[in-house]
């Protein structure tokens, strides 16, 4: 045997080994990956306008370490960015007195903190100018499991756009009189109306 034959023979062995290594690792791999897509605590929510026509839909899933991956497809909304939050009650009533959706609540905030840190508060939605938006993210604010109190939870699409109530000092209330944020904009973020909204289900 030439050295350049025994190269060849050992490359060979090597290149065939690495081909079962990989192969094994994909094989077990994917069985994992399978378990991902259907894992236990994952919920599910159906968007709905005042109409009652579907706008879109969006899972929750655990992410480790408490946190929850939201992966939201919008098909129908206005074009720009909409405020969008998980409320505090999965009831979403079109017809409420009080305006479409407002059975909902405010935003998720077991604690109690203003706007721009509850828990419920996601990064914004940017719908483009075909009407549909896609957005995934994870939170680390709140669980799936989290969401399943005792009034449930529900996913809302707003008209307008979310401040986050950031409101420099520079900008006075001419309800509060106060500079920065008032009430209102601590409570919601001004982003308006209800546009869409999806109770939270399983998980
Ligand atoms: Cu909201
Ligand atoms: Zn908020």
């Amino acid at each position: 045997m030439t050295s350049s034959t025994t190269n060849r023979w050992v490359i060979g062995v090597v290149g065939t080994v690495a081909a079962t290594l990989l192969l094994a690792a994909s094989a077990s791999q994917q069985p994992a990956e399978g378990r991902s897509e259907t894992a236990k605590g994952a919920a599910q929510v159906t968007l709905y306008n005042a109409e009652g026509d579907e706008v879109g839909r969006a899972k929750l899933k655990p992410a480790g370490g408490g946190g929850t991956r939201v992966q939201a497809r919008i098909t129908e909304a206005a074009p720009g960015f909409h405020g969008f939050h998980i409320h505090a009650i999965g009831e979403c009533d079109p017809d409420a007195p009080d305006g479409p959706f407002t059975t909902a609540g405010g935003h998720f905030a077991p604690e109690g903190q203003a706007h721009g840190d509850h828990a419920g508060d996601l990064p914004s939605l940017l719908v483009l100018a075909n009407g549909t938006a896609s957005l995934e993210f994870v939170t680390d604010r709140f669980g799936v499991r989290d969401l399943r109190d005792d009034d449930g939870s529900a996913v809302m699409i707003h008209v307008g756009r979310d401040n986050f109530a950031n409101i420099p000092e520079r900008y006075v209330s001419t309800t509060s009189g106060q500079p920065g944020p008032d009430e209102a904009t601590l409570a919601t973020g001004d982003a308006g109306a209800r546009y869409a909204c999806g109770v939270v289900e399983g998980g």
